[in-house]
């Protein structure tokens, strides 16, 4: 094989292109029937050069066997047809043989596959990854922290029996060998209104449900809890049992993968008390049922008292003064509400530190990091509040790190190494995410300034400052008003306010905001709570301690979501990105269905068009001369064994001398560039082939000599 070849893995027509940039011709049309054609052979992965399109079949694939792993393993990631391990296994050998940190980002709305792709992707590292007893503890250890954060952390929603109530993000550590040392997991706000309160056709978070079907009668009857969910005003009835969810199994996966991750007997009963606690009817701010309060102390180990106490009064403490004011009904209820929520996600945050401390790497050595993002995708409900735009602006971001790193930092390549380019236009989302999270007039800045305001303060006045000062901004800039992704017209439902994301127009409803950013608990109620006799119960309310009387507020939700995307997104700069692109084919979870007008908008707001130009345009791989030649000098006589010139004149004679065509690359200024990922098949094969003829040689060598 002299001349070049093609592979046909990836040109095959019969189901579809392997890869969108061999695609001809290339339309938005050509793109959607690729795809469904692919879908229909359940061909689920597509390329666009590097990027990974996963959509989702909604059915079980025979393609994640353990002969699946091998076949992938150690392989060129154009080499077979397109597979989530062919780019788990790019990643960790980049990792493993170039000391580059990974990252692994996983984006796609609500439903399409994100977390089933990061679990593939786990499985696959952790299948190829180092041998022996202590790696395969850890190993075990990171994978079975995903059912015990499954089942705290997800619900079913109208969009996904399974969908992901939290974001996370998990840094994989690894030696310099490339075995697994451990592993560090960060989790981004969990949906805790879902405790209190869950929308139609929906139900909270698996583990009640897990807890209620699966638990033994001894343990329910050790946490005063009856297996019928119509007793609990927390849990939802109209969609209590999911098809195809088998609570009382899972919850048997459940306790079995806390303990492989090492939690104790002890501890899990801990965590099992729930906050589904029956305080239910408020008379006058006086607890109705007392017997409900009784069996919830008992089982904090809280005095009775301190809490009826708590759910009567506020006391508010002032140049050090105490006021204590009755609470009324409503107040009543909502502190009830506010103290199961914190219970739940404060609990729900020492789970993942709990989690932590079980997988932390045991070396203080420097390691190499993979780290996979799965969060909660981008989401469209009928009724949007807070936790939706703050899931959207973490979308909104994730995007824009694509854009950044992909469309505009490949063109700046072109023009920084001085190859010719014509620029590709491609929509920069920016815009939105200052209009979210700019430090001036941010909306979450106005949010919070509102928050933090004297005087009477509600979701309504917060609107009005939105609306006054988003305004104004239209008016004064032309340039902003022009590209204003706040929209504002008469329209509008009462209440709402509708920004035009990257992946469409949401409106969401300002009631709640002030309240859910302010995320404020009584002191009352964390005092009873930090006094309880129950040391989990101190940990989780600290500023319940009386001797640390704090005047100062805490930061808000908002703020520290803020903050904590801003860190992630740092991070993920300094790693090498790896994309995973999900798309759902249909809104009925149907393994049949192909919807071409729900596909194209996927398509269309992930950027994928956008993405395919630039990367055909432009060059599929690239490398800096020194290393090009170091790998491939063994094909040709004049460059082996050694190249005595510059490098990249050394390349170009190896090119030459290989016959590749000349339109195939470009020299760049440090680096060169080769159009076709067939070109760098051919090499790579070319190259296996001398070390397999170098061996064979070897051998013989060895067998004479004997
Ligand atoms: V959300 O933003 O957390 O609401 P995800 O995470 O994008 O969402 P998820 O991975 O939970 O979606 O996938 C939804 C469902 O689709 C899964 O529960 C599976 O039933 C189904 N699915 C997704 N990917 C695959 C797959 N590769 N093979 C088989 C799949 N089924
Ligand atoms: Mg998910």
């Amino acid at each position: 094989m002299s001349k070049m070849e093609v592979k046909t893995s990836l040109l095959d027509n019969m189901i579809g292109v392997g890869d969108m940039v061999l695609l001809e011709p290339l339309s938005e049309e050509t793109f959607i029937r690729n795809l469904q054609k692919r879908f229909e052979h359940n061909e689920i992965y597509t390329y666009i050069g590097s990027v990974v399109i996963s959509m989702n079949p909604y059915k079980s694939l025979p393609i994640y066997s353990a002969d699946k792993v091998e076949e992938y393993r150690n392989r060129n990631f154009y080499e077979l047809s397109p597979h989530i391990y062919a780019l788990a296994d790019e990643a960790y050998r980049s990792l493993r043989d170039q000391d580059k940190d990974q990252c692994i980002l996983i984006t796609g709305e609500s439903g399409a596959g994100k977390t089933e792709a990061s679990k593939l992707v786990m499985s696959y590292v952790a299948a190829v990854c180092g041998k022996g007893q202590e790696v395969n503890k850890v190993k075990e250890q990171l994978l079975q922290s995903n059912p015990v954060l499954e089942a705290f952390g997800n619900a079913k929603t109208v969009r996904n029996d399974n969908s992901s109530r939290f974001g996370k993000y998990m840094d994989i550590e690894f030696d310099f060998k490339g075995d697994p040392l451990g592993g560090v997991i960060s989790n981004y706000l969990l949906e805790k209104s879902r405790v209190v309160k869950q929308p139609r056709g929906e139900r909270n978070f698996h583990i009640f449900y897990q807890l209620l079907s699966g638990a033994s009668d001894e343990t329910l009857k050790l946490l005063k809890l009856d297996r019928d969910f119509s007793k609990y005003n927390y849990l939802s009835l109209d969609s209590a049992t999911v098809n195809g969810l088998d609570d009382a199994a899972n919850f048997r996966t459940v306790r079995n993968a806390m303990q492989i991750v090492g939690f104790m007997e002890d501890e899990l009963g801990n965590i099992e008390f729930k906050p589904e606690s029956r305080v239910n009817g408020f008379d006058e701010s006086r607890v109705k049922d007392k017997n409900d309060l009784k069996e919830m102390c008992e089982l904090l180990g809280i005095d009775q008292s301190v809490l009826e106490r708590a759910f009567s009064f506020r006391t508010v403490e002032a140049k050090m003064e105490k006021v204590s004011t009755t609470l009324n009904v409503a107040q009543a209820y909502y502190a009830r509400d506010a103290l199961a929520k914190n219970l739940y996600s404060r609990m729900f945050s020492w789970l993942v530190n709990r989690i932590n401390e079980s997988i932390k790497a045991q070396t203080k050595a420097r390691k190499k990091v993979m780290g996979v993002l799965d969060i909660y995708g981008f989401e469209i409900f009928e009724d949007n509040s807070f936790e939706q735009f703050i899931i959207n602006y973490c979308n909104e971001k994730l995007q824009q790190i694509f854009i950044e790193l992909t469309l505009r930092e490949e063109q700046e390549e072109y023009v920084r190494e001085g190859i010719e380019w014509t620029n590709i236009e491609y929509f920069n989302n920016a815009i939105i995410c200052d209009l979210i999270e700019n430090n001036q007039n941010g909306i979450l800045a106005m949010l919070d300034e509102e928050c933090l305001r004297p005087g009477t303060v509600t979701d309504e006045t917060f609107l009005d400052k939105l609306n006054t000062v988003c305004a104004e901004h239209q008016h004064f800039e032309s340039r902003l008003s022009k590209n204003s992704k706040f929209l504002t017209d008469h329209s509008l439902p009462h209440s709402c306010f509708r920004i035009q994301h990257y992946a469409g127009k949401v409106l969401y409803r300002v009631e709640g905001f002030v309240d859910k950013n302010n995320d404020l608990l009584y002191r009352d109620l964390s005092q009873a709570m930090y006094k309880a006799n129950h040391c989990l119960m101190k940990l989780l309310f600290p500023e319940g301690n009386p001797a640390k009387v704090n005047l100062k507020r805490p930061p808000t939700a908002g703020f520290q979501f803020k903050a904590s995307v801003s860190t992630l997104m740092r991070n993920l700069q300094t790693k090498n990105p790896n994309y995973i692109r999900c798309i759902k084919p249909n809104d009925k979870k149907s393994a049949q269905i192909f919807t071409d007008s729900l596909v194209c908008h996927q398509v269309r707001y992930l950027g994928l068009m956008e993405n395919v130009r630039v990367r055909r345009a432009g060059y599929a791989f690239r490398q800096a001369y020194e290393p090009c030649l170091e790998r491939y000098k063994m094909l040709c006589k004049q460059t082996w064994p050694r190249w005595k010139g510059p490098a990249r004149e050394g390349v170009e004679v190896l090119l030459k001398n290989l016959e590749v065509p000349e339109e195939e690359f470009s020299y760049g200024r440090s680096k060169i560039f080769i159009r076709n990922p067939r070109t760098l098949f051919f090499l790579e094969e070319k190259r296996r082939q001398c070390l397999e003829n170098l061996a064979t040689l070897i051998q013989k060598i060895y067998r004479g000599w004997k």
